[in-house]
């Protein structure tokens, strides 16, 4: 039995929760909050990570890699090598390009923090250039982002492009995301009509305001 721990207000955490619930493997929930986390598990004390009856695992896309080898029925990676590989391009683009950048905005963006101006200048031109060179990647054109499967991809890009759209919003007055890339705004309403996507979306919402009012 798996064990996915975290909390569900963490892009990263979904994005390994839609992938089980898309592959239906079998998995349990445990809530820990940032500070309550297993340092043994995680030693950076990020979320999530997982309990497995080999023992835990943290790093969502090798939580997500793991998941994939072990549970091959449901495939979220395509069989063929190249094709797997553009797959994990994606996701690879979607967190150091993306992610990682706007998060240097989430303090203020989010949780009531301030940013200085110097910071959110640089962040805005780094995020310009990686939107721009994301597009050259990412499929707007088939029904998910590397084609016609859903794909790791998928449950990467569809956790982490809403908050670069909100955080851009709220920083830069302006959604970035839909600026640069209109096409991602059909995509993002697609997948997030996906059942399994709704239901992460209401525990997400749901966590996101549990975590404020820890504040
Ligand atoms: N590279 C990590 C990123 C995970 C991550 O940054 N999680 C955030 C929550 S969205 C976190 O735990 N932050 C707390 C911290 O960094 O101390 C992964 O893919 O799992």
């Amino acid at each position: 039995m798996l064990t996915l721990i975290g909390f569900a207000a963490s892009n990263y955490y979904n994005k390994v929760k839609l992938a089980l619930l898309e592959k239906g493997v079998r998995f349990d929930e445990e809530l820990a909050w940032v500070g309550e986390t297993d340092l043994t598990a995680s030693p950076l004390g990020k979320v999530p990570y997982l309990r497995t009856t080999e023992g835990t695992l943290c790093e969502s896309s090798a939580i997500n890699e793991y998941i994939e080898a072990a549970y091959p029925e449901v495939p979220l990676l395509p069989a063929d090598p190249f094709a797997a590989a553009k797959v994990r391009e994606l996701v690879l683009y979607l967190e150091l390009h993306l992610e990682l950048v706007v998060r240097n905005v989430y303090s203020e963006a989010f949780f009531g923090g301030k940013v200085s101006d110097g910071l959110k200048q640089m962040i805005g031109k780094q995020l310009t250039k990686n939107i721009a060179a994301f597009g050259k990647l990412a499929r707007f054109d088939t029904p998910f982002i590397a084609g016609d499967q859903l794909t790791l991809a998928d449950c990467a890009a569809v956790c982490h492009l809403p908050v670069l759209a909100s955080a851009t919003k709220i920083i830069y007055g302006e959604d970035m995301l839909a600026a640069q890339l209109p096409a991602a705004r059909d995509y993002l309403k697609r997948l997030n009509a996906r059942p399994h996507v709704q239901a992460v979306n209401a525990e997400r919402k749901l966590n996101t305001e549990q975590m404020l009012a820890r504040y």
